[in-house]
């Protein structure tokens, strides 16, 4: 396999990185190697490949890929991007302690919550805005800080570079959800994180036609204990779903250019909208944390909420009024997807807890897609007016 070459920008990477055309043929897409074994010469003389969930060619392209977007000297695939997130705790042992930004994904609060406490790996969360808070919550056993950045549903950012060098001095590791932003317009390891997880399911995979995961490293030992659990926990995506995956990469760029420019647009016309109260957009000058975003992300991306006024009718009513705007959890597709957070994807998420944070009745998220603004602006315009 040609191996990519450092200096190349990120638009040729996202289309070459990892690939080479077929040996065999000469095919320049690499093939689904569906196959779930490999035939030896004799026992144990083989070609480097022995069993699928192991190794698998469509999939090993896909990691070469995915790394090279993300900086990172290894990079693993997983069957969603739960499975990576699972994958990544069982490098940790009973006893050990996570400090986790409080805003995230309600499914990666599940798992904190619900799933390893049972293996007795505690986590506490955080307001990740003050380094102070996080030195403050920081315990002898703690080994890991998880950051997710624009968070999910809020758009919280945190700041990579100041957490890294603080967990540095303490020597504890840093992993960066990279999912709202995609490889193309933001690279936690270039900012001192140690490992960076993608729900591929999102930007990556862009046509919300796969679930899949990644995490990427450049250390080695990180990467040789996440490979050993990768290939003995066994959530491995199919070579079909890395096919697809390699499919999508090659069109990353221009799809993230597109999200952000129609995600700055649609951010600007809603926050002159009478009947909405706030919006939340790192693309916008009223971010909290604009300066941070200009600093940190290439581009500002396609994540939007905004609260509407008048409560949960109001927003239940314009939710089922949206004509192009497809109602539904997930994101980073080309198509415009928008959600209830309360009701849908962080509705585990117990409602102390959400209101706490802000995850108010009247909020609404919003994944921009690639399609005409005007037509966008339009189908939201009308559905406010119901
Ligand atoms: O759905 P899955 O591929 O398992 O990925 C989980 C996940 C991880 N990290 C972040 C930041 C995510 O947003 C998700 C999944 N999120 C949704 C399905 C959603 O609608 O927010």
């Amino acid at each position: 396999m040609k191996e990519h070459k450092a200096n190349l920008h990120k638009d040729t990477l996202a289309i070459h990185a990892g690939q080479s055309p077929d040996p065999t043929t000469g095919a320049i897409m690499t093939p689904i190697y569906q196959t779930s074994t490999y035939v030896q010469d004799g026992p144990g003389i083989h070609k480097g490949f022995e069993y699928s969930r192991t190794h698998n060619p469509t999939r090993f392209a896909l990691e070469r890929n995915l790394a090279a977007l993300e900086g990172a000297k290894y990079g693993l695939c997983f069957s969603s991007g739960c499975a990576a997130m699972s994958t990544a705790i069982h490098s940790f042992k009973s006893g050990d302690h996570i400090l986790c930004c409080d805003d995230v994904y309600g499914g990666t609060y599940r798992l904190f919550t619900k799933v390893f406490p049972q293996m007795g790996v505690e986590t506490t969360f955080a307001d990740f805005s003050s380094i102070q808070n996080i030195e403050k919550l920081t315990k002898s056993n703690t080994k890991l800080i998880w950051i997710e950045t624009p968070t999910n549903p809020l758009l919280k950012l945190i700041d990579i570079e100041k957490v890294s060098a603080f967990a540095k001095t303490k020597g504890i590791k840093v992993l960066v959800d990279n999912t709202f932003m995609s490889p193309y317009l933001q690279n936690p390891l270039s900012l001192g994180a140690d490992l960076v997880l993608h729900s591929t399911t999102k930007y990556i995979g862009g046509h919300s036609d796969v679930v899949g995961g990644f995490i990427g490293t450049s250390d080695e030992e990180l990467h040789k204990i996440l490979q050993f659990n990768q290939n003995a926990i066994g959530a491995i995506p199919s070579p079909l779903d890395c096919f697809l995956g390699l499919r999508s990469t090659k069109t990353l760029h221009v799809r993230m250019q597109r999200h952000s420019e129609n995600g700055k647009a649609l951010a600007t016309w809603l926050e002159s909208h009478p009947q909405i109260e706030k919006v939340t957009y790192p693309g916008l000058k009223s971010h909290p944390q604009y300066d941070l975003a200009k600093r940190q992300m290439k581009d500002s991306g396609g994540m939007i909420t905004f609260v509407i006024k008048g409560g949960m009718d109001k927003a239940k009513k314009f939710l089922s009024r949206l004509n192009i705007f497809a109602c539904a959890e997930s994101l980073g597709g080309v198509e415009s997807l928008i959600e209830h957070p309360g009701l849908m994807t962080h509705a585990g998420i117990p409602a102390d807890i959400r209101a706490k944070l802000g995850i108010v009745d009247g909020l609404i998220r919003v994944s921009v897609g690639i399609e005409n603004i005007d037509d966008l602006k339009a189908d939201i315009d009308q559905a406010l007016k119901g």
